[in-house]
């Protein structure tokens, strides 16, 4: 019996009601991880993977299961992405994989002539836009989680822990989520490409072939708040004067051929009163490259030059890296899969590396993992109009479901 093919109006209406979870002001989804909107999106997820009849769970470090759990005596195909979202997102990024991935999980389950079983993950705080760990549960996932500082807390001061434990996780038990590579088949990811590229070469499907890695420092820069009209400039010590600086140093990394690119998007001023020095500011720096080597020497630099002004302008900075993921290439075996499936619908491909960064990069470290990207409409994401064509959306969900089939039918293999 063939599998039922991607259901269109079922992955639409999916994707058009989780955007309506979390909704913003500006139109645009906020959904932090462990923030109340991503809890309802969750209980969302679980409903509609219950209601096809999947048993669903939530490990030790909030990962969503939706679908059988890796077990011992089988090797399962997990495929994924994450529910939450930055601040003030578009519709698609992560939750497009998450509701793909349930998607092909229902159309094959029902089948029930697979060699190995398949699975679907929704892996937890994978942005970390409000609790700073980024791929939160892919890191506890693949047992690479950096042991937790002993409160871990977000940005809003509330602690992990609560957060964790209100989604059904456990920060003591964290380990337990984490997966034995011999009960894993592979790793696929359905995402957007976030990028120009599959739109400019009118391509509607990228395999892709490496993730760039990435490094965050959180930065604080303590100066003397101070009145700003009884202050004479000379000898101020202005944490804002400085950060500006080291916004524009930091920003000067790629051109000076440090890394790929250099980003600080977050930056928090205090008192910030209009008529008080700034004593205070809380900054975050994300540089990325596909070199490792490239990458680290490039965080170096940027802590060397934040140092460097904030001495200048006696401001004492403190750096610390608070996340940072390796660049990896996918898995050769699983490309040649994907791309065999696309040619079998004589749906045209394109290699890409991606400038984002995923959980399959985390679950890398443990059993192969690839990609499947699917243009951006203008190649934007993380904002409101962050887009992509209905057509381009099912067809990246049948091309998941594919790939899957043919990895999990008796005679499919990695290709
Ligand atoms: O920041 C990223 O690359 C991804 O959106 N987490
Ligand atoms: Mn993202
Ligand atoms: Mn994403």
């Amino acid at each position: 019996m063939p599998a039922q093919p991607v259901n269109r109006d079922r992955l639409l209406r999916r994707l058009t009601e989780l955007a309506q979870i979390g909704r913003s002001e500006s139109g645009g989804v906020t959904r932090p991880g462990f923030s109340p909107a991503d809890l309802e999106a969750r209980r969302y997820m679980v409903r509609e993977a219950e209601n096809s009849g999947l048993p669903t769970a939530v490990d030790a470090a909030g990962n969503l299961w939706l679908g059988p759990r890796p077990h011992p005596g089988t090797t399962t195909l997990v495929l994924g992405s994450h529910l939450d979202t930055v601040v003030d997102a578009g519709p698609l990024d992560g939750v497009y994989g998450v509701v793909s991935a349930l998607e092909a999980v229902e159309n094959l389950t029902s089948l029930n002539l697979l060699a190995h079983p398949v699975t679907a993950i929704a892996f937890a705080n994978e942005e970390g836009a409000l609790h700073p760990q980024p791929f939160w549960g892919s890191l506890a996932a693949s047992g690479q989680m950096p042991t937790p500082t002993a409160a871990p807390t977000a940005y809003d001061g509330t602690l992990l822990r609560d957060a964790l434990t209100q989604a059904g996780g456990n920060l003591d038990a964290i380990d337990q989520a984490r997966l034995d590579p011999h009960q894993l088949l592979a790793y696929l990811e359905l995402h957007i490409e976030q990028g120009p590229v599959l739109e400019r070469e009118r391509i509607p499907i990228g395999i892709v072939d490496a993730i760039v890695g990435r490094v965050q420092l959180e930065v604080e820069l303590t100066g003397a708040a101070a009145h700003a009209g009884t202050t004479p400039m000379p000898g101020r010590s202005d944490a804002l004067a400085a950060a500006a600086e080291i916004v524009l140093a930091v920003e000067d990394l790629p051109a000076a051929d440090w890394c790929q690119v250099a980003t600080i998007g977050r930056l928090e001023a205090a008192p910030n009163s209009p008529n008080t020095i700034a004593g205070l500011v809380h900054l975050t720096v994300d540089v990325r490259d596909a070199d490792e080597a490239r990458l680290h020497q490039a965080a170096g630099e940027a802590v060397r030059r934040i140092e460097s002004i904030a001495q200048r302008r006696t401001v004492k900075a403190s750096c610390t890296r608070a996340a940072s993921s390796k660049p990896v290439l996918t898995d050769a075996a699983l490309r040649r899969s994907i791309a065999a499936a696309a040619a079998r619908r004589a749906v045209p491909t394109l290699p890409l590396t991606s400038g984002a960064g995923h959980d399959a990069q985390m679950m890398a470290a443990i059993t192969p993992a690839a990609m499947i990207f699917v243009p951006s409409i203008g190649g934007v994401s993380h904002v409101p109009h962050e887009d992509t064509s209905p057509d381009d959306l099912v067809l990246g969900a049948q091309m998941l479901q594919d790939t899957a089939l043919a990895l999990t039918s008796p005679t499919g293999s990695l290709a």
